[in-house]
């Protein structure tokens, strides 16, 4: 949102308060304060304005600026109701320069997930991508994965959803796919340049409308409709809380995840490693005891498998 708009709302919010006390508090016109509620009042926040002043009533559900409302992160958000990916259009706005910007949607057309696969985004889920521009090595890029699959795991648990973390970024419930997450980057030897982190939440969406290929679920699923706004205000502020310091995302990540201590398959680009996961190590890889020894895992995707497996 832009700043004085912003912080006209922000004066409302707190008030209620007179047009010209605004105006005279910002430095702004009175006709100004006049346009800036009104472009409010069309981005759906519900402004009454009485004698007292103008008073806010309501904020609206979803949505870029109801999003920035109140976020403890320092990220603008811009919001569409249909796009074809908010990876693509982070990777766009990432050629043009921006940064800390977050991509949200409330349906895709053309979701992507990893290694060229199809994510299904139907209208009601949390589609977004994170746009920032870390000063750190490429090497430690997989550490923003695990901080967003850290991230919407406890958004999602303070929904009251029993999520935990499967290597290295899905989020399940139970064996039920419930987000998943794609980071894209670009970046030279020593430093990132841009990275998009992309995550989908299958919020507030029928199981029924998303693929049968694998086991999937929702939050509609497991606890019925969702605060998509504050869901998403929780997520963007733990994903920045935990990369501000990126030795707080390991520590964090074991607490929540269901992969270790298990029996696990992993395909890797070039093979199948099978063992116990034990541990994960900066910046993100699975360390794994197999019949051969401990391997230590970079990428991959991963299977746990039940005891009686082979
Ligand atoms: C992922 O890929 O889990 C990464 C998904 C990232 C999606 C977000 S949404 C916002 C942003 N914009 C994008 O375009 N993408 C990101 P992967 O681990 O490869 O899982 C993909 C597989 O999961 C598919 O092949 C399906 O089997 C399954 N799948 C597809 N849609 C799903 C859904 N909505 N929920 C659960 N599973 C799904």
């Amino acid at each position: 949102m832009q700043e004085t708009r912003a912080r006209v709302l922000d004066r409302i919010a707190a008030g209620p308060v007179g047009g010209p006390q605004i105006a005279e508090d910002l430095g702004i016109s009175r006709a100004a304060v006049w346009k800036h509620v009104e472009a409010l009042r069309a981005a759906g926040f519900e402004i009454d304005s009485a004698e007292a002043g103008y008073e806010l009533i309501s904020i609206p559900e979803f949505g870029g600026p109801a999003v920035e409302f109140g976020l403890d992160a320092p990220y603008e958000v811009e919001y569409h109701e249909t796009i074809d990916s908010t990876n693509a259009r982070a990777r766009d706005l990432a050629v043009d320069g921006r940064a800390n910007v977050v991509v949200l949607a409330d349906a895709q057309t053309g979701g992507r997930g990893r290694l060229d696969r199809g994510w299904s985004s139907p209208s009601g889920g949390i589609w977004l991508s994170i746009l920032s521009r870390p000063q750190v090595p490429p090497a430690q890029a997989p550490a923003y994965t695990l901080a967003a699959a850290v991230a919407t795991t406890r958004a999602v648990r303070e929904a009251g959803v029993d999520a935990s973390i499967k290597w290295p970024n899905d989020v399940l419930v139970g064996d039920r796919k419930l987000a998943g997450i794609l980071t894209e980057m670009e970046g030279e030897a020593d430093r990132v340049s841009w990275l998009v982190v992309g995550i989908g939440i299958n919020a507030n969406v029928d199981a029924a409308d998303l693929p049968t290929d694998r086991p999937v679920t929702t939050v509609r699923e497991e606890v019925g409709d969702v605060d998509r706004r504050e869901l998403t205000q929780s997520l963007l502020a733990a994903f920045h809380e935990l990369t501000v310091d990126l030795q707080q995302v390991l520590p964090a990540w074991r607490k929540l995840s269901s992969t270790l201590g298990q029996r696990v398959r992993v395909e890797t680009p070039g093979e199948e490693i099978v063992g116990d996961a034990v541990d994960v190590r900066f910046p993100g890889s699975l360390v794994v005891e197999t019949a051969e020894g401990t391997r230590e895992v970079t990428a991959g995707d991963c299977e746990h498998l039940r005891p009686a497996d082979p």
